[in-house]
């Protein structure tokens, strides 16, 4: 029996693809302007093609002393927001929109301002895939599409 255990061993090594993977692609990255000393807010699609759900939990930039992961929501007549300190899922096979009114990045305290045309990199972590640099771009209205 042992060759046919190694046999087995060997073949599961070879072969990552049988696992549970997630693949995930950052698309529409976009930032409303804000001055510097503000919050910003950032948005973007997340995809996952891959075979196992993953998630948001945190991210990251240079142009912000922290970002946090908010969801905008309306209580009573009043637009509110709450942080999300779970994070975002992902799911298999799906999708995950940062958008307006929904969940967004919050970017607090701007070190300098995000002005219409610029870019900025925004580190977003995975709990599965890690950490993937996007870059923002500052535009007033979602990207088109
Ligand atoms: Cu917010």
């Amino acid at each position: 029996m042992k060759p046919l255990v190694f046999a087995t061993a060997l073949l599961l090594a070879a072969s990552p693809v049988l696992a549970a993977s997630t693949t995930l692609q950052v698309s529409k990255a976009w930032a409303r302007p804000a001055p510097q000393g503000g919050n910003g807010a950032g948005y973007a699609v997340i995809s996952n093609s891959g075979t196992a759900a993953d998630k948001l939990t945190a991210a990251s930039s240079p142009v912000a002393a922290r970002i946090e992961i908010h969801e905008s929501m309306v209580m009573n007549g009043q637009a509110m927001m709450h942080p999300r300190p779970g994070g975002l899922a992902v799911p298999a096979g799906g999708t995950a929109v940062l958008r307006p009114g929904g969940f967004h990045l919050m970017l607090m305290g701007l070190k300098q301002p995000l002005k219409t045309g610029e870019q900025f990199p925004v580190t977003l972590t995975f709990k599965k895939a890690g950490k993937q640099t996007i870059d923002f771009i500052v535009q007033q209205t979602p990207p088109a599409g």
